[in-house]
This record gives structure tokens, C-alpha cells and sequence, in this order.
């Protein structure tokens, strides 16, 4: 058996939490390989909205076996809250959730480090969500990160002290204050307790045998793949590898186990923090994409940056995830608009047209160049089957699919399960 890997190809926010909870009947496994607490995956069920963080889509699912891998870096305060949120759902963590002894752990202190880093880049800051994300990656390649294994020994404490000391001199050296330090210790320690209690594991075992018992496996990527640490528009991303390589070391699957890979894109392009945006809207379209997607982050109430669909940065996270398959959401928030713009290329200073992101790109004022498309400009709250598309819809998701040369295989018309259309 193979694992399959589901992943987002723009900025985050594509709506993978949606088509994980679509996709997860036909899986025995959900797993999470990188990132952290600056995930949000909204799922919206029996007319009530989750946001998940840390835990893997499929928590619920009692089928399901959770994984949290090797490659997360996890917080222990917010995944407390995170299970103790999810407490009406009678959900049996020791059966359905397993968290691997060699995913890191972020301490408190990193949190105030980031918040430090990000002050001190003044307006060059990265936009990061602040939960310590970029600092525990850095102490993890740095070789002096705790990881959730390192709870379970008798010296956790004293290894726990020298990491703060060093972080101290750091934070000391941002003259960044330490007030609330003592609180978010005794939270962190609380939270320790409780992970404890949890199913801690060595996951790259379960994942493998899983695979040899011909189990279905879902890795779920966060993120998206224009903030991967190696190929997104550094150093505005995050710091995590959030392409299907990372799902490999992130979980410890070889990649010649990889099967299918889902793409998922917005039909329009997001994107929170900061950055290089080419087909960024400052107008009364970009403000209008905003309130009928609702383009606000779920993890920090954010207000997303709002354009058109980029072809040349599409096709780049199709070529270095090897997309097998394409999955288009919020088409629906199109529907407003008379005329539908398509980033084809981009024209660079010099006047010279390319559509390839080279290294220089990033830094560079480029211009996009569009394919103006008819819109469908109408409602598409009863549609139910590719059949009832409108023309203009049908027209757009063929263009796209000639473009891309990977299929389409499913547009979503609507938060509803039910208006999530296969072709
Ligand atoms: P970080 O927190 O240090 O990893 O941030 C670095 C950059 O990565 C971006 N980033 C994200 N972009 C979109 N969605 C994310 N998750 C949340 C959500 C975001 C939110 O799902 O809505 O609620 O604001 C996410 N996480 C990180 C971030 O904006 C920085 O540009
Ligand atoms: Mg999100």
C-alpha cells in the first residue's frame, strides 16, 4: 500500500481541513507531518464549525487512527485546550490518537522569541502567527530542541532549564521582557502532565506497519506549498518543508511509498503575513473577494490578502509536489464577478514575459499579466453535479486543466459537504 498526501499549493488556507474530512471515509489513517499550532483547519459539520491545529483531521472519525508525526512541533498548553475543546465529541484519544516521541516540543520561551525576532525586522517582518514556530524548527536543526519523548525521562527538567538559559540570554539580548514568562511555564508544565497521559509513540513504526498491513494512509499537509522553508518566496515563509517531501521525513515513509497526491487551490489566490503577492488586489475587488470568501485567518482572526488566480506559482507547486490530482475550492466566491481574471505570466521590469518563479522573481516589482474569462456571475447554490455547472464555470475549469495538465477532479461550491462536485 502507499500513502497518499494531501497538500495546499498556494499560501494555506485552501480548505484542506474540508476535503480531509471528505476524503477520510475511504482512510484508516490521517497523519500530520509538519508545522504546528499555526495551522487552522476549519471543518464544517452537522451546522456546527471546527478549527483544528495540531490534532489531524480525522479525529472525528472514530475509524480513524490520528497521527501527530515526527516532523510537527508541538505545543502541549494549546493541544490541552485543543482535546479538552473537542470534550462533547466522547472521542477515545488512547485509540485514536498517537503523537510520535520525535515530534519537538515548543516551550514557552520560543513563543517570546518569535515575538522578538518579528519585532526586531521592524517593517521586513515575516507576518508570522507568533506561536513559536520558526525558533523550536531553529533549536530542532540546531540539535538542542526537547521533543516529546524527552517528557518521559527523569532529567526532562534539567534538560528543559538549559534550553531556557540559553533562551534567556537571547530574549535577554532583544531586551525582550519576561513578565508573563512565569505563567506560560506553569500552563507548560500543566500541559506536560497531560501529554503524558497521551499515546506517545514511535510513529514512523505505526506508519510503516500500517502500510504493510495495507492500510490507507492520509498525510495532511499544512500550510501551504508558497510557504515552504526551501521553495517559497523567502524568507516570508514558514519553516517547515510543506511539500510532499516533507511528508517523507516528516513521517519517516520512503518516497517511493508516496501514491496519490492531491493539490488543493483556492480558485482566487489568499495569502496572510507578509510577502510577494503579484496578483494582489487593493481595489474594491480585492475587498469584495474578502467578505464573500470571508478571507479572515482561523488562527489569528487575520484579514487575508485577496487576488487573482496565479498560474505560473500553480504550476510550480504542481511540479515540485508531483500533483496527481487537482482540487479546486470556493469557486463559488467568483460568483460575483462579471469577468474572472487569470494570471498567465508575469511581465518583469525589463518588459520581458516569463512564467517560471526564478530565484530574482521574489525581490523583483512584477507585473501579471491576465487572460480576462467570462464570469458565470450567478449562484451556484443548487448545483450538485459537474453537469449543472454553468458554461462559464465549465469553460474555466477547462482552461485551468489545459494549463496545469493535471485533472480536476473535484470543485467545491460551497462549505457544505454536499457541495463538494466530482468530475
Ligand atoms: P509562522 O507562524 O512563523 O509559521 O508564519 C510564517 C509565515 O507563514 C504564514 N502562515 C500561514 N498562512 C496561512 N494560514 C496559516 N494558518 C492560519 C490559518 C493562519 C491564521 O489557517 O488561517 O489564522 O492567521 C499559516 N500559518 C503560517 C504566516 O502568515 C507567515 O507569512
Ligand atoms: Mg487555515
Amino acid at each position: 500500500m502507499k500513502m497518499d498526501v494531501l497538500l495546499g499549493l498556494q499560501w494555506g488556507d485552501e480548505g484542506k481541513g474540508k476535503i480531509v474530512d471528505v476524503l477520510a471515509p475511504q482512510y484508516e489513517v490521517v497523519a500530520r507531518f509538519q508545522g504546528g499550532p499555526n495551522a487552522g483547519h476549519t471543518l464544517e459539520f452537522d451546522g456546527i464549525k471546527h478549527v483544528l491545529h495540531q490534532i489531524p483531521s480525522g479525529i472525528f472519525r472514530p475509524q480513524i487512527l490520528n497521527i501527530i508525526g515526527n516532523g510537527v512541533v508541538l505545543d502541549p498548553i494549546i493541544l490541552k485546550k485543543e482535546i479538552e475543546g473537542l470534550g462533547k465529541f466522547s472521542i477515545d484519544y488512547q485509540k485514536n490518537l498517537v503523537i510520535s516521541k520525535k515530534a519537538t516540543i515548543i516551550v514557552p520561551t520560543h513563543k517570546l522569541l518569535d515575538a522578538a525576532y518579528e519585532q526586531s525586522k521592524g517593517d521586513k517582518k515575516i507576518g508570522s502567527t507568533l506561536k513559536g514556530i520558526g525558533p523550536t524548527y531553529q533549536d530542532k536543526i540546531g540539535r538542542s530542541a526537547l521533543r516529546i519523548g524527552d517528557i518521559l525521562s527523569p532529567d526532562f527538567k534539567e534538560k528543559y532549564d538549559g534550553l531556557l538559559e540559553k533562551h534567556k540570554t537571547t530574549l535577554s539580548f532583544y531586551q525582550y521582557p519576561l513578565d508573563k514568562l512565569e505563567e506560560m511555564e506553569a500552563q507548560f508544565f500543566e500541559a506536560i502532565e497531560f501529554v503524558k497521559t497521551l499515546n506517545l509513540i514511535d510513529s514512523e513504526y505505526v506508519v510503516n506497519d500500517a502500510l504493510a498491513s495495507n492500510k490507507k494512509i492520509l498525510a495532511e499537509g499544512a500550510q501551504g506549498s508558497l510557504l515552504d522553508v526551501d521553495f517559497g518566496s523567502y524568507p516570508f515563509v514558514t519553516s517547515s518543508n510543506t511539500m510532499t517531501a516533507g511528508a517523507c521525513t516528516g513521517l519517516g515513509v520512503a518516497p517511493s511509498r508516496i501514491g496519490e497526491v492531491f493539490g488543493i487551490f483556492k480558485a482566487y489566490c489568499t495569502r496572510v503575513g507578509s510577502g510577494p503577492f503579484p496578483t494582489e488586489l487593493f481595489d474594491q475587488t480585492g475587498e469584495a473577494m474578502r467578505k464573500e470568501g470571508n478571507e479572515f485567518g482561523s488562527t489569528t482572526g487575520r484579514p487575508r490578502r485577496c487576488g487573482w488566480l496565479d498560474l505560473p506559482a500553480l504550476k510550480y507547486s504542481i511540479m515540485i509536489n508531483g500533483v496527481t490530482q487537482l482540487y479546486m475550492m470556493k469557486a463559488d466566491v467568483l460568483n460575483i464577478f462579471e469577468e474572472i481574471l487569470v494570471c498567465t505570466h508575469y511581465q518583469l521590469p525589463s518588459g520581458e514575459l516569463i512564467d517560471r518563479l526564478s530565484f530574482e522573481i521574489t525581490d523583483m516589482d512584477v507585473k501579471p499579466v491576465y487572460k480576462t474569462m467570462k464570469g458565470w456571475n450567478c449562484s451556484l447554490a443548487e448545483v450538485r453535479t459537474y453537469e449543472d455547472f454553468p458554461a462559464e464555470l465549465k469553460a474555466y475549469v477547462s482552461y485551468l486543466e489545459g494549463e496545469l495538465n493535471v485533472p480536476i477532479k473535484l470543485v467545491s461550491v460551497g462549505p457544505d459537504r454536499v457541495q463538494t462536485i466530482l468530475r
